[in-house]
């Protein structure tokens, strides 16, 4: 096999049920929760909804003068980075009542404008808001900061800072690859300029503070740079690309762990559809844990569209690896590849490795049976199958670790990219017992472009609306007419 680890990922999915206790809620949320009694479904036209004590606050920008009007009040948005005329409300667009609020992108002007507005500390929060962004939009090159949920002691020096971007993607950006002898695990920066110009929406994630982790094993990187940055998985379904000249429903919800457990989450819908989970993949010691993995959502390139993929590759060889100690071990039982339901390979370990590599078969498999024992370097297996990848390729195995797993990586190789794709199963440790005083308590709208990467702001001036911001303590759901 060849192994040339490379890339972390923008976009990826990967559907994994989970079957284990610590992430029952994982499983849940393959429906969208409170479909049927979102607090949305109780306030049609949202008309009263900032009333409900799961509010944290809600704005239809139906005031006048919003957010002008609100700038630097208690409860009010604040910090329009001096330029407020770039914001206002209007009644040419609306999702809820008569008016939203329009914002003007000039051109080549960068982080024309920002509003934040905060909100008691909360250890879960969802948000809703509507966007639409101008029919003939052009997508900054490196995208933008469109709107993110903070956790932390904003601007203290001494925080540990937890902030989700919600970034709306305009270029395909070269993240550095897992760990060397020489080189930070968890360090990821833009490389070059690789521009595909796909808006696509992108949950990342940002960290700054000691401690923190990320369930990649490693210390967060403690500054403001494009390195650390740290691109959560699309592990549901592809993200849209977006379209100019159409409102999009966007929602998503951030919840810290609870001290010492990995049970945070992170998601994501567009229109009502889940696109990102990050679940809690809690690998605790002893407890089995189910994952399928269905090859359709083996898009795990460094692509950001279904053709950067692994699709129409033919899948003959995978090898899984974790950070670990050399004594820690893995087990794997129960692994199959098949396609539109016919078996094409199948391999329970009770004979021995079969045509794995880098295992050896153990006891304390599913059942009783025996398994596939692996330690932190993987295991492989290379041509014992050879199938096209299309949306009826899965595989299927069972993982039980035997010590505590921050990440496993899969990953197969794909001719078309000439490169190894991966897949990082990680846990999303956001907060230990030493902070257990981080809360989600701002909630922010950009758009913001660049950063020391980029210095031009969009290439032509244009405009964008948001509508129908809601955040609460509950699920919110599509707004109610
Ligand atoms: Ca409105």
């Amino acid at each position: 096999m060849q192994i040339r680890l490379l890339v972390a990922v923008i976009s990826v999915a990967v559907f994994i049920p989970m079957a284990a206790a610590e992430v029952t809620a994982s499983a849940d949320s393959t429906q969208r929760p409170e479909t049927q009694t979102g607090l949305a479904a109780k306030y049609p036209g949202d008309q009263g909804i900032e009333k409900d004590p799961s509010v944290l606050f809600a704005e239809g920008f139906e005031g006048k003068d919003l957010p002008i009007a609100a700038y630097g009040k208690p409860g009010g948005f604040y910090d329009l980075q001096g330029v407020p005329k770039l914001m206002y409300s209007t009644d040419k667009e609306a999702v809820v009542g008569k008016q939203s609020l329009e914002l003007f992108h000039p051109q080549n002007v960068i982080s024309p404008q920002w509003f934040h507005r905060s909100f008691p500390g909360q250890d879960t929060v969802y948000v809703r808001f509507y966007r639409k962004f101008e029919k003939d939009w052009v997508w900054p090159i490196l995208g933008q900061h469109d709107t993110y949920l903070f956790a932390g002691k904003y601007n203290s020096p001494a925080a540990s800072d937890l902030t989700f971007y919600l970034d709306v993607s305009g270029v395909q950006q070269k993240w550095h690859s897992p760990p060397t002898a020489d080189r930070r695990p968890t360090r990821n920066a833009v490389v070059d300029g690789v521009f595909n110009m796909q808006p696509l929406p992108v949950l990342k994630a940002s960290y700054q503070g000691p401690d923190l982790e990320f369930g990649i094993g490693s210390p967060i990187i403690s500054h403001v740079g494009w390195d650390n940055y740290y691109p959560l998985p699309y592990n549901r379904s592809p993200g849209p690309v977006l379209q100019g000249g159409r409102w999009y429903c966007i929602e998503y919800m951030g919840k810290l762990n609870s001290p010492g457990k990995r049970d945070g989450q992170a998601r994501v819908w567009i229109d009502g559809k889940l696109i990102t989970e990050m679940g809690a993949f809690a690998l605790k010691k002893d407890q089995w844990t189910d994952v399928t993995l269905m090859a359709k959502d083996l898009r795990i390139g460094y692509g950001t569209e279904p053709g950067d993929s692994l699709a129409g590759n033919p899948l003959n060889n995978l090898k899984m690896v974790f950070n670990g100690k050399e004594t820690d071990r893995f087990l794997i039982d129960d692994f199959s590849v098949s396609t539109g339901g016919k078996t094409v390979y199948q391999e329970q370990f009770e004979g021995g490795p079969g045509k794995f590599t880098d295992g050896e078969a153990a006891g304390g498999g599913f059942g009783d049976s025996k398994a596939l024992s692996f330690g932190p370097k993987g295991f492989g297996i290379d041509g014992a199958f050879s199938i096209p990848v299309d949306d009826s390729t899965t595989l299927r195995f069972k993982l039980k670790p035997l010590c505590d797993v921050d990440k496993v990586t899969l990953v197969a190789w794909s001719e078309k990219l000439n490169a190894n794709c991966q897949y990082d199963l990680c846990g999303l440790m956001l907060r230990d017992a030493q902070h257990s005083d981080i809360q989600w308590n701002r909630w922010m709208l950009g758009p913001r472009y660049g950063g020391k990467a980029y210095k031009e702001g969009p290439p032509r001036d244009q405009k964008s609306w948001i509508d129908g911001l809601v955040v609460a303590t509950r699920y919110v759901g599509l707004v109610a007419h």
